[in-house]
């Protein structure tokens, strides 16, 4: 099968991080396809970042190659709806599959992730996800997300000492990664650390496997079938969804 491993951010650097680790996990058989956005933010640190990184994400899933799955490597999982109406089969959020896998394996789990506003966005998602029963506790490090890279930023430590402070302030069994940029982390900490440590690029990664392996599609029922087929108009008319069979709705009336 082949998995689109999206990074909707447009660091080409940070893409090969998330795409080493999908591969590392994926199955044999399994193609990961990693796309890096063509338009937006080199770092995605905020809801106006997100926005503005859903164009890329948009055209990264519906352009080719095919596939039988997406995975939006972003902590903020920008645009998953709008992703999941334009797509077939089943597309996910890193934030989304991490806080699930943790669910499974620990009573309650601590997220660790770059800045401080990243961390209130974290926590939205917690509650968008229902997961407010397994989340202990949102934690930011200060760490710009392209910080990461920089060894002199000492992002491994700082990562470490927080994961530590959380497991015992927060009592948490587990330890999320709260960017995709972190993806390289987690043997690293968990062999310090002692408790699994779930980094969202290799959690979708192996969902979507199981997803297309059970034969699942997005569900075109509901708010999930294809966008409804009407003109769009100024910067984004090529984005103006074509009919797919979920719908048309026409222009406006001309006036007078
Ligand atoms: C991410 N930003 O995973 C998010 C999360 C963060 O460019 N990739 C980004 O740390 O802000």
């Amino acid at each position: 099968m082949k998995i689109k491993v999206i990074n909707p951010n447009t660091t080409a650097s940070m893409t090969a991080t998330i795409a080493e680790a999908a591969r590392a996990v994926a199955a044999p058989g399994t193609e990961i396809i990693a796309m890096t956005s063509t338009s937006g933010a080199v770092s995605i640190e905020g809801h106006y970042d997100e926005a503005m990184s859903i164009v890329g994400l948009v055209e990264a899933i519906s352009g080719g190659p095919e596939a039988d799955a997406s995975v939006i490597a972003c902590f903020g999982d920008p645009g998953l709806l709008a992703a999941r109406e334009i797509a077939a089969g089943p597309v996910l959020g890193i934030a989304e599959a991490a806080m699930h896998a943790a669910s499974f394996i620990a009573t309650g789990f601590s997220i660790v992730t770059t800045l401080e506003r990243t961390r209130i966005i974290a926590e939205h998602l917690v509650r968008n996800y229902g997961m407010e029963h397994h989340c202990r506790g949102v934690r930011a490090t200060d760490i710009a997300v392209l910080e990461l890279e920089k060894p002199q930023s000492n992002a491994r430590a700082l990562i470490l000492a927080e994961c530590e402070r959380a497991l015992v302030e927060d009592k948490s069994g587990a330890i999320v990664l709260g960017c995709a940029g972190m993806a390289d982390l987690n043997q690293f900490l968990e062999a310090r650390l002692g408790v699994p440590v779930i980094d969202g690029v290799t959690a979708a990664v192996k969902f979507a496997e199981a997803l297309v392996s059970l034969g699942l599609h997005t569900s075109k029922r509901g708010d999930l079938a294809y966008p409804l087929h009407k003109p769009y108009r100024g910067a984004l008319s090529r984005f103006a969804p074509q009919d797919r069979g979920g719908g048309t709705v026409s222009g406006p009336a001309p006036r007078g």
